[in-house]
Parts: structure tokens; C-alpha cells; sequence
């Protein structure tokens, strides 16, 4: 129970945006969907919705001061849809009352005539008929057209992989309250405080300094907060800003997992070949990403897969090409590994396939081709250290990969209606927003006359610790107590123009300012004592609340010299920004240094397969993860379980089912399955000893979205089980791995 807010969590009284009291005469606001795929809107008649009893107003776009415009990367987006209609859900309309129930319940009375126009659902369709969002990417390495007569084998095949809904526990928030001057405060349940400050701004036509947006904390994310988190706060905005009264818009569970975007579908073309022995020579692959209706973060998101396309491995000869398909679905978005698992499961696909070829166990293919410090990555970067063999060979020497091969073989040589099988699958995840202008931070820190800290930063606190991580840098770096740091909430006022928290970057872009904002404090403190006492300033430090000269008590505590350094006038309070060195990448020629380093690590997973029911189980996830020198042990451990059992989730239960209009029919915790505790295998994570990293922060590597990878082995686990059962059983790459689908495969 190491996270700041446990108690608060455990006892029901940590406030998340719905909690926060509202002020008086707060309104409440319900958006009213757009019940097909697509079409043209003929007739949008809201008089009678605007008559029903507490509704207050009915906006559309007609009634949006500034730019109907919310999008991100390419302005392609709608707050309210004006003409077209490209997604069923889409915002139409916004009705606002008193309460929730009378804005809910006028939706009713919107009449509506939209004609229909067909929709198009699958990427590969949408390709075909040119509905690309950007231009599609190739990065290469060597020359794969001459390589393929060198292999020794040629396999290749096609590999799909399903979206993935993020049910984050806080659904999508925001509260909206005028401010005298004509601006507003936004509380929103964001990862991106500045992309919600933009862009509210700019659908209001007002300046960035009319607009304050603060972040308490939030109930999970996982990506579905880095920019789907503003539509909803606009939509309050516009109607707080419109009707000079606070205005409050939450989605309940159903309304949030119908309308909003999830993990992006892909769906892959591979070719691959080998030599005799094993070795990778050549690897091209083709990804159409569904992106949805409009861009969002899916050109970002495609990047991300293109670095990905050879996960932990070297290849000398590569060629990927990537494309993003326009459909009709709710668009599609940020989802922790944001493009990378997608390409990773085909990877995987392809090793698997390449396996059966050569009648060798992946996980020889696996080792053979693993990536060596110095290795050239295809987009030009060289891996900067061995840890993925180090990994490797640490998951067999505590685990004996053999001796568990040898005894699922020994147990499915005795069991005739179980059969169980193994995956390894190793991770190796480039850490930077590929964006390289996003990685930048920064931190204000004061330090109060009783030496107690509060710190702001642009990192978001939304349960995966990194407020706790901040904290152990402040007080490591000011030589004082974890108790006496506090974390403020994340507001653009006190610290401006801030990156999402995303990329797995929070800790250490947030770190990093924290710690320089900090040295700042501490350095003044030290000249101060030095000037005053007649000591060398190098002399001086702050250790365990005191502070010390060569490493001696002088006998000044903390709390004295803070009070003696504020009568002196010394400034308490510090600012620092934090920009990553060293990387770049050049687009037009996709080479370059994107990642200031790699997270690495690797897992084994067994699974278990019912023969008679077709159930899988998996059984057991040992994994050897390089963290660095962890900040905090505990929550690194959290996250990396929490990661995996997403992972597998996505791998093997969590399936979104469309109706033929384009519907989702899985809009509820009961249709749409989650693993619980009951599915959780037993989980045993170790620590890469010594491995300090110098890029991250006090040698710590982050540990966000890489362990989620983790969990496709989950999906060659069970596929390898399945084999047991049937070694005939035609290799199929269809994501998630089912019960339904493990049923048919056996029982056909
Ligand atoms: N967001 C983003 C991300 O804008 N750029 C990235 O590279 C990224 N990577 C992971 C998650 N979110
Ligand atoms: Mo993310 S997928 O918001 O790092």
C-alpha cells in the first residue's frame, strides 16, 4: 500500500473531478449522439427538447463562439457535428438543465433526419477506396528485395489484432465555472491540461490566459485521456461561456464506452525469412491501422508501430510500411504502448510462423535473434545497452526455460483433455514522445517558512504513482524528509504549455525539472550558509534534515535554516524546465535518434487449455524487467502486474463487437469481459540487477506502458497449447485469442 493516495483510494474519499464540490446554480450538460455511421444531417430541430422542463439551453454548432475544431495533430475534428455525420455517436447536439436527469431525458425530443450514406468499417476497405488519413510511412533498413533468395525459409501470412476499450474507473469529466473576467477554470479529467486549455481557447475564440484548466487526479487513463478527455470539457466550456453558469458534464459508463475512442484496430501483412539455423535476415511487413473517424493521435500512434516493428530484435534487412485508415467508428486513439503492441503481435506472428517452418521452438528463433548493444534499429538508432540478453539470461537462470519446455512437454505427453503451453516474449520499448517537442517538462517548487515543500508540475496524478516518484526526487534532492513534500494539483497556471502525461514519460520529464527546480533551492541555501558562516560552499550539504559541512552535522536543522534563510530574504521558490537531451529525428528521411533509451525486459508465460470446454487459463508469468534503479519498488511492481494483466486482457478476452451499422453491441461491463482476479495467473517479477540508467531520473528507467507487452506471450501461450491438442492446427493470428475462438479451433 505504497501509493500517496491509497488511503484515500480504499476509503472512498479521494476527490476526482465528479467530486469536487460544485458551486451554486451549477448546471449539468448531456450531449446528444448522432445514431448513425454516417450520413448528412437534413434536419436538427431542438425547440422541443429546449421546452422540456429544466433544461436550460440546447446548443449546436451554430452556437460555438469560436472554431468548431477540436483536433490535435490535423484539424479534422467537430465539437458539434454541423453537415457530416462520421461516427455513430458523434456529438450532435448539447442539452443543458438543471440536473443530469431533465438534460438526459429531452434527448428524446431532438428531432432528427440524417441521411444515411454508407459506412465503411474495415481498414483494409477504407485503404482501397483512398480514405487515408496522412500519407503512408515506410522505414527501412538494408534491402529486403535482394535478401528474400538468400533465406533458407520464406514464410508469410497476415496477423489482426482487435482494439481495446480502456475502462479507466473515472469516466470522462469536466466541470466548466465563468470566471468574473470573462475567462473560465476547467476542471477536467485530462492527461493533457494545455491540449484542454488550447483548445477550449480556441472553440470560445478566446486568448490561452482567459482559460485555467487544474487537474486534481484521475481514475485511470491509460492513453484514453491524452486527447479524448477535451471534447467533453469544450462541451462544458461552450456552455458555461454561453450561459455565464457553471456547468458540470459527466458520461456514465455506457455512454463513455460507446462514444469515445479506443486501442486501434490493425490489421497486418507479413513476410519473413530465415536462415537454416534461425537467423532473421529479412522482415517486411504492411500495417493498416483503423483510425477511426478523425485523426486524433492516430498519426502519432502509427509512428510508434513503425518503431516498434522489430521489437526486441535485430534484423538486418527491413522494410515496414504503415497506413492509417479513415472509417466509421468513434475515432480511435491513445492506449498505453500507443501503436507499439500492435506491431509487436506481429513480429510475434511472424516468429511463431517461421518456428513451425523450421521445426524449432520460438523461443530458439527468439534468442538467436535478439537485439546486442550497438545494433541498429530501423529507423537508425543503436541500441545503447545489452539488456535484453542480460534480461534473457536472467529469466533462465532463475526460471530454466528448458526445464519448463521439457516439463509442459512431460504434461502433455500424460494429459490427454488438458494440454498446456509456453510463450516467452521479450519487450524492448523506445522511451521519448516520438514527437521530440513534447519532451519537455517543468516544476515549481516553494518551500513554506515551516519547511514543509509543495511541488507543481505538468506530470498527472492518475494511479500510477507519479506523484510519489516526484516526491522521492524533492526530497532526495533537498537532503529532507518524503513527508514533507506534497504534490499539488496540475494546473496551467502554475505550470504552463505542458506535455500530456503520456509516453511513459511523466517521472522522468517531471523528475528531471523537480530536481533541477530543487538544486536551484538548495544552491542559494548553500551560499547563504557559506557567506554567513565563512565555510566553502562545496563544503556545505543538506542530508537527513540537517545540514552538514564535509558530511558533519554543523547543527542547523532544516526547519532552522528555512526560517533563518527567509528573515536573510533568501527566495524559497524555484522554477526549472526540463528538455531531453540529445534526441531528434528526420523525418524525411525516417532516421534519426528518437529515444533517449530503451525499457527492457522479458517474460515466460504458461497457459493451460480445457480440451473438453475449450477454456484457456494462463497459469503462471515470470518476468525479468529492467527498471534501472527504481524510484519506488512498489509502485514499479504495481505497475508491472497491472500492465501484464492489461496486456493479457487485450490478448485474450476483451473483444469489441460492432453491430453491421456500426454499433457497438459490448457497451457494458457485462458484455465486455475484463480479466478479473479469477484469471489472474501467479505473477513473479524480477528487478535486472544493476542497471542504473543515466537518461532517466536518479538511474531509474520508467516503467508505464512497456510491461502491457508483456501479456501478448499470453496469446502464443494458448496458441501454443492449442497445438498440442492438434499439431495440424493451421496457425491463426486473429486477436483477442477467446475462449469462443480456443472452442472452435479445438471442437471445429
Ligand atoms: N503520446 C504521444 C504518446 O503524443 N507521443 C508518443 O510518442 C506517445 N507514446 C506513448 C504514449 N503516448
Ligand atoms: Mo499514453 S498511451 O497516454 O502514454
Amino acid at each position: 500500500m505504497k501509493h500517496d493516495d491509497a488511503l484515500l483510494h480504499v476509503r472512498g474519499a479521494a476527490r476526482f473531478v465528479r467530486d469536487i464540490p460544485v458551486p451554486q446554480r451549477t448546471l449539468y450538460a448531456a450531449p446528444v449522439p448522432s445514431p448513425v455511421a454516417h450520413g448528412k444531417i437534413s434536419r436538427l430541430d431542438t425547440s422541443a427538447a429546449a421546452a422540456h422542463e429544466g433544461v436550460v439551453a440546447v446548443f449546436t454548432a451554430r452556437d460555438i463562439p469560436g472554431q468548431n475544431q477540436i483536433g490535435n495533430i490535423i484539424q479534422d475534428e467537430t465539437l458539434l457535428a454541423a453537415e457530416d455525420v462520421d461516427y455513430a455517436g458523434q456529438p450532435l447536439a448539447l442539452i443543458v438543465a438543471e440536473s443530469r436527469e431533465a438534460a438526459r431525458a429531452a434527448r428524446s425530443l431532438i428531432e432528427l433526419e440524417i441521411e444515411s450514406l454508407p459506412p465503411v468499417f474495415d481498414p483494409r476497405q477504407a485503404w482501397a477506396q483512398g480514405e487515408i488519413i496522412g500519407v503512408p510511412r515506410t522505414f527501412a533498413l538494408g534491402d529486403v528485395d535482394r535478401e528474400w533468395s538468400r533465406c533458407h525459409v520464406v514464410v508469410s501470412g497476415r496477423a489482426d489484432s482487435g482494439g481495446q476499450e480502456h475502462i479507466y474507473l473515472e469516466t470522462q469529466t469536466a466541470l466548466a465555472i465563468p470566471r468574473d473576467d470573462g475567462g473560465l477554470k476547467v476542471y477536467s479529467a485530462t492527461q493533457a491540461p494545455t491540449v484542454v486549455q488550447r483548445i477550449v481557447a480556441r472553440v470560445l475564440g478566446l486568448a490561452m490566459h482567459q482559460v485555467e484548466v487544474e487537474v486534481p487526479r484521475l481514475g485511470g487513463a491509460f492513453g484514453g485521456k491524452e486527447d479524448q478527455a477535451t471534447a467533453w470539457a469544450a462541451l462544458a466550456a461552450l456552455a458555461a461561456f454561453r450561459l455565464g453558469r457553471p456547468v458540470k458534464l459527466t458520461l456514465s459508463r455506457q455512454e463513455d464506452v460507446r462514444w469515445t475512442g479506443k486501442r486501434h484496430p490493425y490489421s497486418s501483412d507479413y513476410k519473413i525469412g530465415l536462415t537454416e539455423q534461425g537467423k532473421i535476415l529479412a522482415y517486411e511487413v504492411t500495417f493498416y491501422q483503423n483510425a477511426g473517424a478523425s485523426a486524433d493521435l492516430s498519426p502519432a500512434i502509427l509512428e510508434r508501430t513503425l518503431f516498434h516493428t522489430t521489437n526486441s530484435y535485430f534484423i538486418p534487412h527491413v522494410r515496414a510500411t504503415a497506413v492509417s485508415c479513415r472509417t466509421h467508428l468513434p475515432p480511435f486513439t491513445a492506449f498505453r504502448g500507443f501503436g507499439g503492441p500492435q506491431a509487436m503481435f506481429v513480429m510475434e506472428a511472424a516468429i511463431t510462423q517461421s518456428a513451425a517452418a523450421l521445426g524449432v521452438p520460438a523461443a530458439k528463433i527468439q534468442r538467436e535473434n535478439l537485439l546486442r548493444q550497438g545494433d541498429e534499429l530501423p529507423y537508425g538508432m543503436r541500441l545503447q545497452s545489452d539488456s535484453p540478453i542480460r534480461c534473457w539470461d536472467e529469466l533462465d537462470r532463475r526460471h530454466d526455460l528448458a526445464a519448463c519446455r521439457a516439463r509442459v512437454a512431460a504434461f502433455n505427453r500424460d494429459h490427454a483433455l488438458t494440454k498446456k503451453g509456453l510463450a516467452v516474449m521479450p519487450v524492448c520499448f523506445g522511451i521519448s514522445f516520438t514527437t521530440t517537442y513534447l519532451n519537455q517538462a517543468a516544476s515549481l517548487v516553494h518551500v513554506y517558512t515551516d519547511g514543509s515543500v509543495g511541488v507543481s508540475t505538468a506530470a498527472v496524478e492518475m494511479g500510477q504513482g507519479v506523484h510519489r516518484k516526484i516526491r522521492r526526487v524533492a526530497a532526495r534532492t533537498l537532503g529532507v524528509d518524503l513527508d514533507r513534500i506534497r504534490m499539488e494539483s496540475t494546473n496551467t497556471t502554475r505550470v504552463a504549455n505542458t506535455s500530456p502525461t503520456a509516453a511513459s514519460s511523466g517521472a522522468d520529464l517531471n523528475g528531471h525539472a523537480t530536481r533541477l527546480a530543487c538544486l536551484q533551492i538548495v544552491e542559494r541555501l548553500k551560499q547563504a550558509v557559506a557567506a554567513d558562516r565563512g565555510f566553502p560552499a562545496d563544503d556545505i550539504g543538506i542530508e537527513n534534515e540537517a545540514v552538514v559541512r564535509a558530511g558533519r552535522p554543523i547543527g542547523l536543522s532544516w526547519e532552522q535554516l528555512i526560517s533563518w534563510a527567509y528573515a536573510r530574504r533568501i527566495p524559497l521558490s524555484a522554477y526549472a524546465g526540463y528538455a531531453t537531451p540529445g534526441i531528434h529525428f528526420d523525418k524525411s528521411k525516417e532516421k534519426g535518434h528518437p529515444f533517449a533509451y530503451h525499457a527492457v525486459g522479458i517474460a515466460v508465460v504458461e497457459a493451460t487449455v480445457d480440451g473438453l470446454r475449450g477454456i484457456p487459463r494462463i497459469d503462471s508469468v515470470r518476468i525479468v524487467h529492467d527498471v534501472g534503479q527504481s524510484l519506488d519498488p512498489a509502485t514499479d511492481r504495481g505497475q508491472i502486474e497491472g500492465g501484464l494483466m492489461q496486456g493479457i486482457g487485450w490478448m485474450t478476452c476483451e473483444e469489441l463487437v460492432y453491430s453491421p451499422e456500426g454499433k457497438i453491441l459490448t457497451d457494458s461491463m457485462a458484455t465486455y469481459k475484463v480479466p478479473d482476479i479469477g484469471a489472474t495467473p501467479e505473477v513473479t517479477v524480477s528487478f535486472l540487477d544493476d542497471a542504473p540508467q543515466p537518461a532517466g531520473i536518479l538511474g531509474a528507467k520508467t516503467v508505464g506502458e512497456p510491461p502491457l507487452m508483456y501479456g501478448i506471450g499470453a496469446y502464443f501461450a494458448i496458441l501454443d497449447a492449442l497445438r498440442a491438442f492438434r499439431p495440424e492446427l493451421p496457425l491463426i493470428f486473429s486477436a483477442p485469442l477467446t475462449a469462443e475462438k480456443t472452442f472452435r479451433a479445438l471442437w471445429p
